[in-house]
């Protein structure tokens, strides 16, 4: 029904049909085209259907549903099979709270998240590491000679979606991945932010690789983003984001919120027994705050003391 175009398939330029609807197509999307599909200069074809997406990845622009803002959703793609986390080890600095709202995303959506560290020429990756000890996380640590082979290794066969704040080189990934890309790499500021210069998301085939023979996947491109809300997001759902706490909460009382307020909280002996890192409960409340509109995602929310923990 969608047999996918080779790679040296013409590429075909389409819009969108009016039978669509309101419905829209978002990038990772299969469709059914018709019309004039031979890609040649002028050509134009239409979609006509798109087909069921085996995963849709959201955000919202607020993580509060009680706001105009927070019921703004988002689709950031479709059909990705993996989430690529990425982050720089310095410039701008990491912000596990980001890559924590990304994880719940991420398991949200049934997609499975990569980590991945830019700017390792930068700075040493030990400290975002350690707060994921406990989380089987797989990661890369990128730097601008590193070989790419294990991450090509990891984006074979799927399609992969990066996702990070502005400036922590994705756009420069991607071209080191697929050299015609030829995506535009902004700089970073003084104050350590990008300055968004991708604008919209894009879906590029990996190139084949001369030691394997198998399909070497698809990577999409995507714009810089402030903040991952996740009004869209359960409460029930948001723990999933934290495999290293789930298991405690078998012990909490009916209906325990797993806020600070709770008396009775399992998760604060948990933690306090050592079986998890305090900062991860830490980040796990401050989501939980943020979606009842007690915090502002756009904000970095540090803790005193940790300069990792903002978003
Ligand atoms: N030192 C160092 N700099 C890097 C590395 N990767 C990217 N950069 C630099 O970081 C800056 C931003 O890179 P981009 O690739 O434009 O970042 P982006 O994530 O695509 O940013 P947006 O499109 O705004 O979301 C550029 O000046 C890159 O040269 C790296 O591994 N080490
Ligand atoms: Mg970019």
């Amino acid at each position: 029904m969608f047999p996918d175009a080779g790679p040296d398939d013409p590429t075909v330029t389409a819009m969108r049909a009016r039978e669509l609807g309101r419905k829209s197509v978002v990038v990772g999307d299969r469709v059914s085209l018709v019309g004039d599909t031979s890609g040649a200069p002028g050509a134009l074809a239409r979609i006509v259907r798109i087909a069921e997406r085996r995963s849709v990845l959201r955000r919202t622009a607020e993580d509060d549903a009680t706001t105009a803002e927070g019921r703004l959703e988002r689709v950031v793609v479709a059909n990705a099979d993996q989430l690529v986390i990425v982050s720089a080890l310095a410039d701008p600095p990491p912000r596990t709270g980001f890559i924590d709202r990304c994880l719940v995303a991420a398991y949200d959506a049934d997609i499975e998240p990569l980590l991945c560290l830019t700017k390792a020429d930068l700075a040493g990756p030990e400290a975002v590491l350690g707060y994921y000890t406990e989380l089987e996380l797989p990661y890369v640590l990128i730097r601008p000679d590193s070989d790419l082979a294990a991450l090509r290794a990891l984006l074979a066969g799927r399609v992969s979606v990066l996702v990070g704040h502005s400036g922590v080189g994705k756009s420069t990934l991607v071209n080191r991945l697929v050299p015609e890309a030829d995506r535009a790499v902004g700089t970073v500021s003084a104050i350590g932010r990008g300055r968004h210069t991708s604008t919209s998301a894009v879906a590029l085939r990996l190139p084949p690789q001369p030691d394997s023979d198998g399909d070497p996947g698809w990577i999409i491109d995507t714009p810089g983003v402030r903040s991952f809300g996740l009004a869209h997001v359960s409460a029930e759902s948001l723990l999933h984001g934290f495999p290293d706490l789930v298991e405690a909460t078998v012990d909490c009382p009916a209906n325990c919120q797993h806020t600070a307020e709770e008396a009775d909280c399992a998760l604060d002996a948990w933690v306090a027994s050592g079986k998890a890192d305090p900062r991860r409960l830490a980040s796990y409340r401050r989501l939980l705050a943020s979606r009842s509109g007690e915090g502002d995602p756009r904000e970095p929310e540090r803790n005193p003391g940790d300069p990792l923990a903002g978003s």
